[in-house]
């Protein structure tokens, strides 16, 4: 209405059309097969969003049947790349044209700023898809140089139904990352989304069967991880699984694979991100570098800058312009587009998160700002700030910064190494020599430089150490989703 105020009041309000409750299965939305449902619920409030149909094992058991049969016997795997290609490009073109329902469901479902899902989430999402569209005609093998009279080659074969179990704080980039590399390579997917925001997955089975993709090739099984999430996991008939969440969730799905039919599994797991600045940085630009690393998505980022080390010449300016970046980092409802930041997921993350900044208290850290709960109802937390942080180790998730005083280049690569994680770094420097001798010191999976959270499906992603691995991004994610196959063929009538 363009009135300060009443813009705000009004999207307060906004709860988006909820059209899509039941598992996907087979080309079809179908109840449980208990009938059981679990409620998902608006971080915003607390109330309930939707009752959605709870998958457990006889549920996952169909939707991997239908994904086997599907790639045992249907054309998905055995049509031309090509012509799969096509299929992944209108899937993207459908998604595109629901750009803003969609946005608006992981808003109301994950606390996530609508304008954000608009121009980022779901555009990326589609950006990732359609770069892997592109990649189903190109998948190529080798000409392999066998002695003797003979002839190799190497074929790249979809390795079979792939498991995806992702988390909750991107619930649309997640999906993508690691279903359109799965589908481009000719596999079936059967995908569990997180239980906190099963929505948007169901309405992407949705689109996918307008776009044309055959019954079985994508279906969804909302449901929790140690029921439905574990039956894939322990699954003799699923191939692979892909999984995002936490550290320790990627263990027990590596043991089960293990215990089961030894499949292979790649975990993009948590981390705790060093971001760094020198003298030389230009203080704004770092102080705003900064603030988007941890604050950014409510700080429920894997990659989220959560160790701030700010050399000693501005590390008292870079304080106390952190800290007034924060209290302008606007806390409030994620449809009102002149907020910075929603509330974060659930109970329990906002728990957790609250539950680390008391301990932060007590461990001896000095709070500059922040470390409440920004509303009294919903589960907002204040933009926080703690120094003196003497181990800043464990993943809070939430919108926590740790600013911690450095002198030297040596001395921070030992700090940010200084973590059982690996999964990005930020440097903030003018000097390229102090750059590349960070960049390649630093043990972590993605380096930015003078930048932040920039992703791209050209972009490798993953960790070092217990971050995971197995890649997202770039065309190499494919390989998760392919098998190596070696042919050779006698030449008896060979000159050579
Ligand atoms: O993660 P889980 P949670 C970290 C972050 C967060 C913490 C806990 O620190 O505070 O993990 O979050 C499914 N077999 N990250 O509890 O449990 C689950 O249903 C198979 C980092 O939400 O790992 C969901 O779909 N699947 C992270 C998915 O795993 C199981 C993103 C992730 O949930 C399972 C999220 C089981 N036994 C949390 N148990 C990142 N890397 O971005 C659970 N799941």
């Amino acid at each position: 209405d363009g009135c300060n105020g009443n813009g705000a009041a009004a999207a307060a309000g906004v709860v988006p059309e909820i059209k899509f409750t039941k598992l996907f299965i087979n080309g079809e939305f179908v109840d449980a097969v208990s009938g059981k449902t679990f409620e998902t619920r608006d971080p915003r409030t607390g109330a309930v969003l939707a009752h959605v149909a709870e998958a457990d094992k006889a549920d996952v058991d169909l939707g991997v049947k239908a994904a086997r049969d599907a790639f045992d016997h249907g054309k998905w795997p055995r049509m031309s790349g090509y012509e799969r290609g096509r299929l992944l490009s209108k899937f993207a073109d459908l998604v595109d044209q629901h750009t803003e329902e969609l946005a608006a469901l992981d808003g109301a479902d994950a606390g996530k700023l609508l304008l954000v899902g608009k121009v980022i989430d779901v555009p990326s999402a589609t950006q990732m898809l359609r770069y892997y569209a592109g990649a189903a005609d190109k998948i190529h093998g080798e000409v392999l140089r066998v002695s003797g009279k003979y002839q190799g080659y190497s074929l790249r074969e979809p390795v079979g139904v792939a498991g995806v179990i992702i988390p909750w704080n991107f619930p649309t980039m997640m999906f993508f990352l690691k279903v359109s590399p799965a589908l481009a390579a000719g596999c079936t997917v059967v995908v569990k989304p997180a239980e906190q925001t099963p929505l948007s997955a169901l309405y992407y089975a949705h689109l996918a069967k307008l776009a044309g993709v055959p019954d079985g090739v994508i279906n969804v099984v909302p449901g929790f991880g140690h029921t439905a999430g574990a039956a894939i996991t322990s699954h003799m008939d699923v191939d692979t699984v892909a999984f995002t969440g936490s550290t320790e969730v990627g263990r027990l799905i590596m043991e089960s694979a293990a215990r089961s039919n030894l499949k292979p599994v790649s975990l993009e797991l948590g981390g705790k991100s060093p971001l760094i600045i020198f003298d030389d940085a230009d203080v704004d630009m770092a102080v705003n570098l900064s603030r988007l690393a941890i604050f950014f998505n409510k700080g429920e980022i894997c990659a989220a800058g959560s160790r701030v080390y700010v050399q000693e010449g501005i590390y008292d300016e870079f304080v106390k312009k952190a800290v007034e970046a924060a209290q302008n980092w606007k806390v409030g409802d994620p449809f009102d587009v002149t907020t910075n930041m929603g509330p974060q997921v659930d109970k329990e993350q906002f728990e957790k998160v609250l539950k680390y900044i008391e301990h932060g208290k007590s461990e001896g850290a000095t709070l500059l700002t922040g470390g409440k709960p920004a509303a009294a109802k919903g589960y907002y937390i204040e933009p926080t700030i703690f120094v003196d942080v003497t181990i800043a180790q464990e993943e809070i998730f939430g919108p926590v910064m740790a600013l911690m005083k450095f002198k030297t280049v040596d001395e921070v690569i030992e700090k940010a190494n200084c973590t059982r994680y690996g999964l990005v770094a930020g440097i903030v420097t003018k000097s390229l020599d102090v750059a590349n001798r960070v960049s390649r010191a630093v043990r972590a999976g993605t380096v930015w430089v003078n930048c932040y959270f920039v992703f791209d499906p050209d972009a490798p992603f993953g960790g070092f150490k217990m971050s995971g691995f197995g890649q997202d991004q770039g065309l190499g994610a494919m390989d998760k989703f392919l098998q190596v196959k070696s042919v050779i063929t006698a030449l008896p009538d060979s000159p050579w």
